[in-house]
């Protein structure tokens, strides 16, 4: 029996081993070998490497001597940010051609909205096609890799569903050159037996919490009534992590609002070392970050993290929300995570920190989960609080109310230069805010 088409045909498209398949491009006798991109030696981390690197189990974000341990005939080079950059506007090109409902998510992915775009990558140029059917999303994906394949000698790995969250898996089961269409009648067969961390917001906390209770796999969350998942999760995240284990996730690809994305960032004299100084200077950038969302009223979905060492090594991290926030509380809570699981500084300290936030939209007109979050008592008080607070501000100045926690001094080795204390007024060294500033 045909399936009912679904409501919407959703696209996630994510790069083979970006930086390194760029330099296997540029550089043919790499092809085939193992490459890693990073610095090598005792400070060093891995950004990425090529699959054949990835067969001696090295992993981007892994320490580089660990990697030096596990794969020591690999090729390693230093990476190039505005070589990956350039080839990522051009990607980007390519995809709005596709469709003008394109919300990039990093450098090397994007989800693509093709419900109902009448699109030349479905048919011809000459009759383009409604894409209504997750086949014609199928289509798209494989233009979309041909074009990406012909312009740019690059493969991408492509999801299709009919939502962002099966899309996401999706485009992940058949890495690299991958093309899978994931219906919704396919979920027990292909996103039960997947691990509870691919869930979208299950960081390793939860994850552990949730295999305590033997749930291991994203089947395990399904089978479990709701309750259950309340209590252990709390309760917008109960339902929440119910509703996508059963592939049901209505939020929507999106796109240019006014603000694509809001930033704050900062350098720093000195590099920072001390723990609670860099907690203060998260806490310090999500803080500016949220009340610029209030002030526009806006509410964002990914959180991000920009972190630079003293020696120029850059991650940048991203992290998606269970439901829009304007809270610098949910920010920084993010802005951690991503900093502890996602970041290895080793014995670096840190150079330059940055928060932002993209899939930026007005508050109130997002999907059911956004409701039952801010629904949540403890949300609404905080959200009541923030703008009390921003309305002092706005009468008595920014000085009016500052966060305790920004207010303590670092205990020790405070030195000049190190000038995140209370946010301000202490002339930092080269200091960048930027609105919007993360494409
Ligand atoms: P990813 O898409 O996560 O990784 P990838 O494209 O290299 O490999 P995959 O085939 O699994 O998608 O990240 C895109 C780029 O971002 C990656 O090429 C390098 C950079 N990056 C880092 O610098 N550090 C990291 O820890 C990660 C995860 C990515
Ligand atoms: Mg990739």
């Amino acid at each position: 029996m045909p399936s009912p088409p679904p409501a919407r045909v959703i696209l996630h498209l994510d790069m083979d081993a970006f930086y390194a398949a760029v330099e296997v491009r540029e550089d043919p006798a790499l092809r085939g070998k193992p490459l890693i991109i990073g610095h090598r030696g005792r400070r060093g981390v891995v950004s990425t490497c090529s699959y054949e690197a990835r067969r001696f189990g090295v992993r981007s974000a892994m320490p580089s001597v660990t990697a030096e341990r596990l794969c020591p005939q690999a090729t390693w080079l230093p990476g190039r940010m505005d070589l990956y950059v350039e080839v990522s506007h051009r990607i980007r090109r390519i995809l709005a051609d596709a469709t003008p409902i394109v919300e990039p998510l990093s450098i090397d992915e994007a989800f693509l909205d093709l419900t109902g775009v009448a699109s030349a990558a479905a048919g011809s140029a000459r009759a383009p096609r409604r894409v209504e059917t997750l086949d014609d999303g199928r289509r798209v994906a494989a233009w979309l890799k041909t074009r990406i394949h012909d312009e740019e000698r690059l493969t991408a790995s492509v999801g299709v569903a009919p939502n962002k969250f099966l899309a996401k898996v999706a485009s992940d089961l058949e890495k690299p050159d991958g093309l899978v269409v994931l219906p919704i009648e396919a979920v027990p067969a292909r996103l039960w037996p997947l691990p509870v961390s691919r869930l979208w917001g299950v960081g390793p906390k939860t994850a552990a919490r949730l295999e305590k209770a033997r749930i291991m796999t994203i089947g395990d969350v399904a089978r479990r009534p709701v309750a259950d998942l309340e209590g252990l999760c709390g309760e917008s995240w109960g339902s929440h992590l119910l509703d996508l284990a059963h592939g049901r996730d209505d939020r929507p690809v999106a796109v240019d609002h006014e603000a694509k994305s809001i930033s704050e960032e900062r350098t720093y004299g000195e590099d920072l070392r001390d723990p609670d100084a860099i907690d203060r200077a998260l806490l310090a950038r999500a803080d500016g970050v949220a009340r610029e969302l209030r002030r526009h009223g806006l509410v964002a979905r990914t959180v991000h993290l920009k972190v630079r060492t003293g020696d120029f090594t850059t991650w940048t991290r991203a992290r998606t929300l269970p439901a829009p926030t304007d809270l610098a509380e949910v920010v920084v809570e993010a802005a951690r995570e991503l900093f502890r699981d996602r970041i290895r500084l080793g014995r670096k300290g840190v150079r330059l920190l940055g928060v932002g936030v993209s899939g930026i939209e007005p508050v109130g007109a997002g999907a059911p989960a956004q409701a039952a979050l801010f629904a949540d008592p403890g949300v609404e008080r905080a959200r009541r609080a923030a703008r009390a607070a921003d309305a002092v501000r706005a009468r008595l100045g920014e000085d009016a109310i500052t966060r305790a926690r920004l207010l303590r001094r670092a205990p020790a080795k405070r030195r000049r230069g190190d000038t995140d204390e209370g946010g301000k007024g202490e002339g930092d060294a080269d200091e960048a805010s930027s609105l919007p500033s993360v494409d």
